[in-house]
């Protein structure tokens, strides 16, 4: 057993006493009312998942295990070098709740990088795929048809213990974590530098290089990507991507199955499919200003123009933040350091100053402040990644992270099959009185 796997069995069983003592001794009362505007309008806000991996507040943002964005990216070890921490400390972060210390993040790299291998099968799969499919289509079929090499499904049939499920999905998770950049660069190549052919890992490199170096991308690409999948991780269990995981998960489907799901969720325009929106967007307005930077006037227009539209401004509002996304402002730094005169990055900035007042004159955005998607097309952008519609792909890539650390722990600790109850527009209006 690794030693993270061994710490993080320390921790699982310091904690379960904790939940099946809440279960026990307070499973009936009430912590939260649903409302009708609950019930049709998306679940918005209803207490109804547990998670320790991270907890979202509305003002703050994202904490992960009680730290803020910026202590994680000052907190956890870097390579020599690096501006950006490794990713896989953020995992064992994630998993146990402790920063890791050099010695020991340097230990989760060499794990990851014994578990990189991927049989051919899944080159053949994306291969099989026409070059105009979209790569999040691509993404979640090669993952889907890593299935099977599910270690959880094999000892599911042989009969485990239910306290044992968590170990082979620690193995399933890791092993599809390691797996996941691999698979993203060469979805990269094989839709858009084709001519480039596919470049095989270095094992010397962490999971953040690797990815940069089969990108074909030189420096800083590596701290770029290390910033990004760290960002993207988690945003607690109730967004779409995480609670797709999580539900799929909850029936004992295995992490493959869970995180194809997830990705799927993800695919879509109002959540993680926005970071392609916004430079979509924002490109039909360099197009239509021949490429200079508009003017106030001008910006404003073109907002009112999409707004008028009736379509959304990519990028903007949240479900829970009230306040701009602290993943906007960690981009927004990188920016301002290492691309402060990049066209696309003046033309995002120029946004900043127009939208969320636009936003508050229409009167329908609960948070007229930027979100995470408003900023992270650009620093791709600038490193030579203009095909946006892979961004969504670096996100999942993130995403699976937080994504994979929460089923296993919904796995040691437990958590039942997901089984909310619907009732029949009939019965809403019985329930508050409306007479038929
Ligand atoms: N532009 C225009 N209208 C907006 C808006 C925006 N950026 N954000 C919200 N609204 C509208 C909603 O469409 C909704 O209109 P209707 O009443 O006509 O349905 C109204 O304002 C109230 O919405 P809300 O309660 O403020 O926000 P929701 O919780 O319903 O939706 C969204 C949250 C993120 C989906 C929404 O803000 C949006 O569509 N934003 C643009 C797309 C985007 O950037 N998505 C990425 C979000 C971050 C993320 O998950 N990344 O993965």
């Amino acid at each position: 057993m690794s030693k993270l796997k061994r710490k993080l069995f320390k921790k699982i069983e310091e904690h379960r006493p904790r939940t099946t003592r809440l279960l026990k001794e307070h499973g009936d009362k009430v912590i939260d009312q649903v409302t009708v505007a609950q019930a049709i309008g998306g679940m918005r806000g209803i207490k109804s998942l547990v998670t320790d991996i991270s907890y979202l507040d509305p003002q703050e943002g994202i904490r992960y295990r009680g730290f803020t964005l910026p202590e994680v990216l000052e907190k956890l070890p870097k390579p020599e070098g690096a501006e950006m921490p490794y990713v896989e400390g953020l995992y064992y972060l994630l998993l146990t709740g402790k920063i890791p210390s050099q010695k020991e993040v340097e230990e989760v790299v060499v794990d990851f990088n014994n578990r990189r291998i991927i049989p051919r099968y899944v080159w053949d799969v994306i291969d099989s795929f026409p070059s105009n499919s979209h790569p999040m289509a691509i993404l979640s079929a090669a993952v889907m048809s890593l299935q099977r090499e599910s270690h959880f499904n094999i000892e599911y049939q042989q009969g485990i213990s239910k306290m044992d499920y968590w170990s082979s999905t620690y193995e399933d998770a890791t092993n599809l974590m390691a797996k996941m950049p691999l698979i993203g660069a060469y979805i990269y190549n094989k839709l858009y530098h084709p001519e480039k052919g596919h470049r095989y890992p270095k094992p010397t490199l962490d999971l953040g290089g690797n990815f940069a170096y089969m990108m074909g991308k030189d420096k800083p690409y590596d701290d770029v990507s290390r910033m990004y999948f760290i960002i993207h991780a988690d945003h607690e269990s109730g967004n779409v991507s995480a609670h797709t995981g999580h539900l799929v998960a909850s029936s004992l489907s295995d992490v493959y199955y869970a995180t194809s799901a997830m990705i799927n969720g993800l695919a879509g325009p109002l959540h993680g499919l926005a970071n392609q929106e916004v430079l979509r967007w924002l490109q039909g307005l360099r197009e239509q200003m021949g490429g200079k930077l508009p003017s106030e006037a001008e910006m404003k227009k073109y907002v009112w123009d999409t707004l008028n539209n009736g379509q959304v401004i990519p990028g903007y509002g949240h479900a829970v933040l009230r306040k701009t996304d602290p993943r906007y402002t960690v981009q927004r730094e990188f920016c301002l350091k290492h691309l402060p005169n990049d066209d696309i990055f003046k033309y995002v900035d120029a946004l900043y100053n127009v939208v969320p007042d636009i936003l508050r004159e229409h009167g329908k955005a609960k948070n007229p402040w930027p979100n995470v998607d408003a900023q992270s097309g650009v620093v791709q952008w600038h490193y030579g990644v203009t095909q946006f519609d892979f961004y969504t792909v670096l996100f999942a890539i993130g995403r699976s992270i937080g994504v994979l650390s929460n089923i296993i722990w919904d796995r040691a600790l437990g958590y039942s099959l997901e089984r909310p109850k619907s009732i029949t527009t009939d019965m809403l209006e019985d329930m508050v009185g409306i007479k038929k």
